[in-house]
């Protein structure tokens, strides 16, 4: 925590982009914690404000477009609606969300370049950069693919490899291709503008590994494994039609690098809403650049570099703009032990989640706190999905605040009965969460949102026991003014967990209030058990929580069990090559004979088989998708077959396939294998 005294709290959490839908990881990584911490400080009465955006720039949409077939304006178009309206409904409440195609924000997002170009602050550099002949284009980063140097992954993008999460630039990629149209690419001439990071390192050094030692560990340690590697400049244009047009004369079919406009998507939007309501949110300048406003960006972890080091030196290039005081990051959040992917479908998106479980946002929000990948990787799984709803959210809260309710209505005809006097049990319970409030802001403070949640769902456990343990149920047949207290202090608990939950559980908190007749939740009241006025009314209660049951999870299951069988089928496509228009061409293709020593079928898998080759080169493994043509892979050991030697290697289903055996469709459309008319050397190169 910083000493300074704030005044005012800026939340931003990262633009997505719109190119498709948002899903668990998303929500879990940044959404979910930034909706929980404004939560609480507007509990607290604290002036903040929640800001956040689609990110409509850059290649990810423009690639979306080509594949769709539609315009990268109605990509956009039709993702940043469909985002919004999943955020509103799991109730992340943003004080605006807005879009980076906005004309206020390619205004401020150009002035700002125009100012950092008149002051001097860029450098202009003339590189040669990947372009493709045939299309007449330069490659950005994320159009380039090509296989990861460190992991050897195919496909890997020339800004990160999404295998191994390493950040590359597109040089490092080993055989580099157009990812749209897989042709090869050759190098050009072309000018760009560079943020001079080297000349911010020293600062950025003092400012982040000496001034800002609190940050999350996750955090400062990639910071500092940046700035140990020594920064470089980095580009901010990009020869690309799509994006924000670079305001110098000359920069024609250039724009600004979406890494540059974006994050200043958050001072537009919060300009956007201040301008439109400034009697109730202000003036923008005062969010942006008055030192008494604390900023904060959520983010997720490949979002480091941007928001720690890129942006902030933009911001103090600019020279008017406050910096983030945090930058609480998480890390990834996996699938059923998977990473989730876009492309490959591997998720659970948001929309889909809310038809198939409708109403139980609280639910997904309990589970994705509970397993926040806060300080390392973390899991989702169905299963622990449904536990943590049945076992904690049904059986603990739900069953506890039903039981008081319930009971107040058989005993106290649903009003909150008189509190006697008080036994030692009594006091040992309330004794238990009378710090709530304080444990809870330790923890909020820190951003240690799995912990905080856990305090809240302890609370319910405390109530659940004391229930437990005084029965009044069966006092109420000798007791009734024991009864009373009893029941007098579960209500209280009660009151106490609508307001401890409200941060992270919104909609089940309101619907808790409700049935308690609780007009607000108060923050300053937690851990009070006078919350609820003797003789106030409350009413019948409705259940919180439901039971979910197994086929409900037996049908997501079985939906992640098919797209994981698609994507095997896709992974065994060939990779994209084109046909050789000319001997040289065909050349390239380094087709190999060699003895099959060993046939196998590949476990789990209906349709490899993995051969092991003598390639007269010290062997090969190479995996084929022929299975089911050879239900007797025995059949083909001692025979010579013809394969490309020089495919790069793919993994699939954990073995790594060094090639591809040649095969064709005979008339009952089964493949087989091609092979030599007589007897050759292994190894001879077919030609
Ligand atoms: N759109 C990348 C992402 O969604 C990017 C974040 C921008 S935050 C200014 O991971
Ligand atoms: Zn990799």
């Amino acid at each position: 925590m910083s000493e300074k005294q704030f005044k005012r709290t800026l939340v931003t959490s990262a633009l997505p982009y719109a190119n498709g839908p948002v899903h668990i990881g998303h929500l879990a990584g940044v959404y979910v914690p930034a909706d929980i911490y404004v939560r609480y400080l507007r509990l607290q009465g604290k002036p903040v404000l929640f800001v956040g955006g689609s990110d409509e720039h850059g290649v990810p949409v423009t690639i979306r477009a080509r594949k769709e077939g539609i315009t990268t304006q109605q990509v956009v178009d039709r993702y940043h609606n469909l985002i919004k309206d999943s955020f509103e409904q799991f109730g992340i409440s943003f004080d605006v969300y807005s879009r980076t195609t906005s004309a206020v924000h390619h205004k401020l997002a150009s002035d700002f370049f125009r100012k950092l170009y008149d002051d001097g602050k860029f450098i202009q550099q003339t590189t040669e950069q990947f372009y493709d002949e045939e299309t007449k284009e330069f490659l950005t980063d994320r159009n380039i693919r090509g296989e990861c140097p460190h992991c050897h992954s195919q496909g890997a993008y020339g800004d990160q490899c999404e295998k191994c999460g390493r950040t590359l630039s597109p040089d490092e990629l080993i055989n580099p291709y157009n990812a749209v149209n897989g042709n090869p690419l050759t190098k050009r001439a072309t000018t760009h503008w560079y943020l001079p990071l080297d000349q911010y390192q020293q600062w950025l050094e003092q400012w982040i590994l000496e001034e800002h030692k609190e940050w999350r560990p996750n955090v400062y340690g990639q910071c500092k494994s940046w700035l140990d590697g020594g920064l470089r400049p980095r580009a901010v244009t990009r020869d690309l039609n799509w994006g924000i047009p670079v305001p110098v004369e000359g920069a024609e079919g250039k724009v600004l690098y979406v890494w540059f406009d974006a994050p200043i998507g958050y001072i537009s939007n919060t300009k956007e809403l201040c301008d439109a309501q400034p009697g109730k949110f202000g003036k923008w300048e005062t969010w942006w650049k008055d030192e008494s406003t604390r900023l904060i960006h959520f983010i997720g972890k490949d979002n480091i570099v941007f928001h720690c080091i890129v942006f902030p030196s933009m911001l103090k290039a600019e020279g008017s703009y406050i910096l983030p005081d945090n930058v609480p990051s998480n890390e990834f959040l996996n699938l059923e032990g998977d990473k989730i992917s876009t492309s490959r479908n591997w998720a659970v998106w948001l929309n889909e989640y809310l038809d198939d479980f409708p109403g139980k946002q609280d639910v997904l929000r309990y589970v994705l706190t509970a397993n926040a990948p806060e300080t390392k990787d973390n899991d989702f799984t169905w299963a622990d999905f449904q536990a943590r709803n049945n076992n904690e959210l049904v059986a603990i809260y739900g069953n506890f605040v039903n039981r008081a309710l319930v009971l107040t209505h058989k005993y106290f005809e649903g009003k909150v009965p008189a509190q006697g006097v008080l036994t030692d049990y009594d006091n040992a319970t309330i004794n238990e969460f009378r710090d709530i409030k304080l444990r809870l802001e330790q923890l909020l403070d820190q951003f240690r949102f799995r912990d905080a949640q856990k305090e809240a769902m302890n609370l319910a456990r405390i109530g659940n026991k004391y229930l437990a343990d005084t029965e009044p149920w069966k006092l109420a047949k000798t007791d009734m003014q024991r009864t009373a207290t009893i029941l007098n202090l579960a209500l209280q608990i009660a009151a106490n967990l609508s307001i401890a939950f409200e941060p992270f559980l919104p909609f089940s908190s309101e619907k808790l209030r409700n049935m308690l007749n609780l007009t607000n939740a108060d923050w300053n009241r937690l851990g009070n058990t006078d919350l609820l006025a003797e003789s106030a009314t409350v009413n019948e209660p409705s259940l919180l929580f439901e039971k979910i049951d197994d086929s409900a999870i037996q049908a997501q299951l079985d939906r992640l069990a098919r797209i994981k069988k698609e994507n095997e089928a896709a992974a065994w496509q060939a990779p994209q090559v084109k046909a050789p228009t000319c001997i040289e061409e065909f050349d390239k293709t380094d087709i190999r004979v060699g003895t099959v020593l060993e046939c196998t079928k590949v476990k789990k898998s209906d349709k490899l088989l993995q051969f092991k080759i003598d390639d007269g080169m010290g062997g090969r493994t190479i995996l084929s998708g022929i299975a089911q043509s050879y239900p007797d892979p025995q059949e083909l050991v001692g025979k010579q077959v013809l394969f490309i030697a020089n495919f790069p290697p793919r993994k699939m289903m954990g073995i790594e396939s060094q090639g591809m055996i040649l095969s064709a469709v005979n008339a009952d459309g089964k493949l087989v294998v091609t092979t030599v008319s007589k007897p050759v050397r292994n190894g001879v190169q077919v030609g």
